[in-house]
């Protein structure tokens, strides 16, 4: 997203084209997560806390049952890869920047605010976050914008599931998501890339979508910091960047929010930013994407797929210019 520039103005190929080559599978592992299921009763934070600080670790145990609807068929991506190629500009601009910098993010304790056009605002912490409804396993395809791709087993519910607990009002007409931008925590955020606090939004139909994923967990343990601990949204369909991390604050609001990168650059990353392969990005074709983990020697390309293969969603965009409405 933000291209470096050289002195002359012109524009420097992505610094991301470097992957890490020791990249290993273990689909054996995870499956054997998947038939975890879910945890029941109890405290499912003090649970993990319980077990991750006895490990002196922030690593910790979340497995969801897994939903057979949202399972891509895709090789999974490596659990280090997914946690050392970022993109976390609160953490510096550089792939590898959130893995190296995130661990001053203090995950919890952590609240998120439900607020504006809603007839139940409300507070809630990580312990209600984890029992506001049960926690499913999806895999999902993530596509940055950049040109590359992943394939992720998060942990998680419908984002509708806490949607539907606020009551939005009449007057709701999207949801905006903010993340945290605390500059003792996040070093990123004294930087002018972009206006802190991230900020993220969909429209209300779009947020309602089932495949709009609230999520708090990833491989079957909670979200690492550098992935968007402790909750984040991940929306499959759209441009990675539509997927903010961190979130401390979802608001209903009657007008489109004023989201991050559309700020930074309107005739770049629009509102939408669903995932066309027949859009391009006025300076790269969206045609194609690297998959992370595949590249390298034979560096073969995927095609991508419309809204990245979730046709599901091609209702809510019925009879909107897809072009103009990038
Ligand atoms: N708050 C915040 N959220 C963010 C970003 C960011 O810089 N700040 N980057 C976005 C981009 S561009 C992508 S591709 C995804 C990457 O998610 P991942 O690192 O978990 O793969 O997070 C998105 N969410
Ligand atoms: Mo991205």
């Amino acid at each position: 997203m933000l291209i470096k520039r050289s002195p002359n103005g012109i524009d420097l190929p992505f610094p991301s084209e470097i992957t890490p080559r020791d990249v290993y599978e273990s689909r054996r592992t995870f499956i054997r997560q998947l038939a975890v299921g879910t945890i029941a009763g109890g405290s499912l934070l003090e649970m993990a806390n319980r077990e991750a600080f006895a490990q002196g670790s922030s690593r910790a145990k979340l497995p969801g049952k897994a939903n057979p609807a949202y399972i891509a068929h895709d090789k999974v991506t490596a659990y280090k890869d997914a946690t050392t190629y970022n993109n976390f500009y609160e953490f510096g601009t550089d792939k590898s920047d959130p893995a190296e910098n995130a661990h001053t993010l203090i995950p919890r304790p952590w609240t998120v605010s439900i607020e504006g056009e809603v007839k139940k605002p409300m507070t809630l912490d990580l312990d209600q976050l984890l029992k506001l409804a049960p926690l499913e396993e999806r895999i999902y395809r993530l596509r940055c914008v950049e040109g590359w791709s992943m394939v992720i087993p998060w942990t998680g519910y419908s984002l509708s599931e806490l949607i539907k607990k606020a009551e939005p009002t009449g007057n709701a007409k999207y949801v905006e998501f903010v993340s945290l931008a605390d500059r003792k925590q996040m070093p990123g955020v004294g930087s002018r890339v972009l206006n802190w606090p991230y900020v993220e939004g969909l429209r209300m139909d779009e947020a309602m979508h089932p495949l709009a994923l609230l999520t708090l967990g990833m491989y079957g343990e909670l979200l690492p910091n550098q992935n968007g601990a402790p909750v984040r949204i991940v929306l499959p369909w759209k441009y990675g960047f539509k997927s903010a991390k961190s979130i401390v604050k979802i608001r209903f609001v009657k007008e489109q929010p004023r989201t991050a990168w559309n700020v930074a650059a309107p005739s770049e990353y629009g509102f939408y930013s669903n995932v066309n392969p027949e859009v391009d990005h006025p300076r790269w074709s969206q045609a194609a994407e690297r998959r992370i983990g595949e590249d390298g020697f034979l560096a073969k390309k995927r095609k991508t797929l419309m809204f990245n293969g979730y046709s599901d969603v091609a209702p809510l965009y019925a009879g909107m210019d897809l072009k103009r409405f990038f």
